[in-house]
């Protein structure tokens, strides 16, 4: 009867064997942990970690919708993080993105300054920045990719140029009350230096009264009240954004006047409840701020984490609005 042989592969085969099933292991080993997956959803998504302010105003609000909407339609899998406009909360929030190992790492800083070491900690575990929104005071530029989001000297620069034209012809002092955004926020330093800038055209035109409001509806009634106590002759509120406005009409009216009237309004954003209020003339004029972000940040997630490289600074087309522009764009308002 003839023997079966059991033919047993030499050392050498096994050797080769070996090292193929390891190299074909570690190739498919080193997929999922390390190279281009890292940080990645099982599913091998990009993982976006994104710190906001909080919501505090209608803007913010419709910022984040756009953010997460653009997110699920990107097919990035969002970390989101609400920081109730408190900046401990959002350098914890980065922290916990930096743990989580995502792919990378976006936030609107509710202040300018104090990111600089969090900052340092996502460039050491390689994980890109993006700006959104505000900006940062940092000196080292390295710290993050771009910056998106609006140029608020400008939205503050076109507020006082509307100003001066309107009260071009005005013999004597006209009294300018100013509710500031949060206190030391992009938007708050920017658009008060744009608008101050604007009006030095017009000697006329004097600021009495500059106060945060903390961009909210609570924050911005709360001032006014103060502002109508303090001074008897009040011709223009200048607000950093809708929400202050509105909040600063119960005031105004409470007090007796006439907003849009007898108090020129004048603020920033141009979200629908601002746009209405414009509309129906108790607003005088918006610079416009757009919130719809999402598209353009989804966008620039990729191509950071492709390590493509990206514009230092994309700026939002803006415009500006007067009662009748309002009454036209308030059916097609989007936010
Ligand atoms: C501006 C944004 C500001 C809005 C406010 O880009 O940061 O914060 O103007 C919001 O309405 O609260």
């Amino acid at each position: 009867m003839k023997r079966m042989r059991t033919y047993l592969p030499s050392r050498k085969v096994i050797a080769v064997l070996a090292a193929a099933l390891l190299a074909t292991g570690t190739a498919a080993c080193g997929n999922s942990d390390t190279g281009d997956n890292a940080g990645k959803g099982d599913d091998g998504k990009i993982t976006l970690g994104f710190s906001q302010v909080g919501a505090e105003s209608g803007w913010r609000t419709a910022n984040t919708t756009s953010i997460k909407e653009a997110a699920s339609a990107a097919g990035i899998e969002l970390k989101f993080d609400d920081a109730q406009q408190k900046q401990e909360n959002q350098i914890k929030a980065i922290r916990n993105f930096i743990q989580q190992k995502v792919d990378v790492i976006a936030f609107s800083p509710v202040v300018e300054s104090g990111w600089d070491t969090v900052l340092k900690e996502a460039k050491d575990a390689k994980i890109p920045v993006i700006l959104t929104d505000r900006a940062v005071d940092s000196a080292d530029k390295s710290l993050y990719k771009t910056f998106l989001g609006s140029d608020f000297v400008k939205e503050g620069r076109l507020a006082g140029e509307w100003l001066v034209e309107q009260k071009k012809a005005a013999s004597g002092p006209v009294n300018i009350v100013e509710l500031q955004g949060t206190t030391g926020s992009a938007p708050a330093n920017d658009r008060k230096k744009g608008f101050a800038e604007a009006i030095a055209a017009n000697p006329n035109l004097k600021i009495i009264a500059s106060q945060s409001g903390d961009f909210t509806r609570a924050g911005g009634k709360q001032v006014m009240e103060q502002f109508l106590k303090a001074n008897p002759k009040i011709d223009v509120l200048f607000a950093h954004n809708d929400d202050m406005g509105l909040g600063a009409l119960e005031a105004i009216t409470a007090a007796g006047k006439v907003p849009g009237k007898d108090i020129t309004i004048i603020t920033v954003d141009a979200v629908k409840d601002g746009m209405q209020a414009l509309a129906d003339g108790k607003f005088n004029f918006i610079a416009e701020c757009s919130p719809l972000l999402g598209p353009q940040l989804m966008e620039l997630a990729k191509k950071v984490h492709n390590g493509e490289e990206v514009p230092a600074r994309i700026e939002t087309e803006e415009t500006t609005f007067t009662q009748e522009q309002a009454k036209e764009a308030l059916p097609n308002r989007k936010y």
